[in-house]
């Protein structure tokens, strides 16, 4: 096994148990090697977390042990974070982020707003357990052109449809584009309570909020062989995309 591999499996096996420390070393270890971020963090973190969740869903793991485990894999996102946010560009857009009201998963949306800033959006992080009326608040005072809901709780994604229609009662709805997510949100969830888009993971994230500016009339480039600044992500964005398809997370 190459050191590589040793360490995406050390990461894999640190997260999994909340060493924050080991998962911290390894990931320095890692970018010092050069590994690319990405791998790193779809090819060990991301799956050792979901590993947690499956543990957790048939009754090995509580709540504790899923917590030092986030905590282990946000400070592996601490270091990784300005590897993939590349600074300096004009803004292409400005995205307003958020996880819903009861709900306190971020990681999934923290990691929406790394891909996002790192494409050149301009990112207001609302943070977690954000009420309808903080949502209302804040469209008013950035006037962001995207809205971000996240929620990771079946009991909480209620919470998008109440957004939206806080929004419709200030006679803000039409002023921004809302995308939604989170691990128990579907297409048809984010259709039934009149979001503009869903996005199943962070990469689609990027593609959706610039296709949702193209639809608003901006001059967003779409990726591809275009500008210096735009290209290293998506390149970036593409490797994800395969990294997880070989890890079985896109069927299509
Ligand atoms: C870590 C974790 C926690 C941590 C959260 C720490 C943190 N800072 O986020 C803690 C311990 C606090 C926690 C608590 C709870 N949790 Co929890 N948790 C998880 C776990 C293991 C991982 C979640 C995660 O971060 N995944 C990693 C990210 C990267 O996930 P992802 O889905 O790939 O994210 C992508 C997309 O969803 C998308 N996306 C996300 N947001 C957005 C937003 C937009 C706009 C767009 C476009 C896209 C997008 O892009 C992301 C990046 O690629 C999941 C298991 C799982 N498999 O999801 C359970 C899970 C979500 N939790 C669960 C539960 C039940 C709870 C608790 C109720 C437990 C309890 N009894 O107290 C509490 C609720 C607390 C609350 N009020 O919110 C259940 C939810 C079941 C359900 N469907 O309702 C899960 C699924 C576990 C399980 N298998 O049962 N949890």
């Amino acid at each position: 096994m190459s050191r590589e591999e040793e360490i995406k499996k050390g990461l894999f096996d640190h997260t999994l148990v909340g060493e924050a420390s080991e998962v911290v070393e390894l990931t320095q270890e890692g970018i010092d090697l050069g590994m690319d971020p990405l791998d790193i963090l779809f090819g060990a973190l991301i799956p050792s977390l979901q590993e947690v969740g499956r543990l957790f869903e048939i009754g090995e793991y509580f709540v504790p042990e899923m917590l030092v485990a986030a905590r282990a894999m946000q400070g592996a996102m601490a270091l990784l974070r300005p590897l993939l946010v590349d600074k300096g560009a004009e803004p292409i857009g400005k995205v307003v982020m958020l996880t819903v009201k009861g709900d306190v998963h971020d990681i999934g949306k923290n990691l929406c707003n790394i891909m996002l800033e790192g494409e050149g959006f301009d990112i207001v992080d609302l943070g977690v357990n954000v009420k309808p009326e903080e949502v209302v608040a804040a469209v008013q005072e950035h006037q962001p052109q995207l809205l971000g809901f996240s929620a990771f709780l079946t009991t909480t994604m209620p919470f998008f449809k109440s957004n939206l229609a806080a929004l419709s009662e200030a006679g803000l709805r039409d002023s921004v584009k809302v995308m939604v997510g989170g691990a128990p949100v579907t297409p048809e969830y984010a259709d039934s309570v009149g979001a503009d888009g869903f996005a199943p993971d962070a990469s689609a994230a990027v593609r959706l909020a610039k296709q949702l500016m193209v639809d608003m009339g901006y001059d967003v480039s779409m990726g591809g062989d275009d500008s210096e600044g735009a290209s290293a992500l998506s390149t970036a964005v593409q490797a994800v995309e395969e990294l997880m398809v070989k890890s079985g997370k896109h069927e299509e």
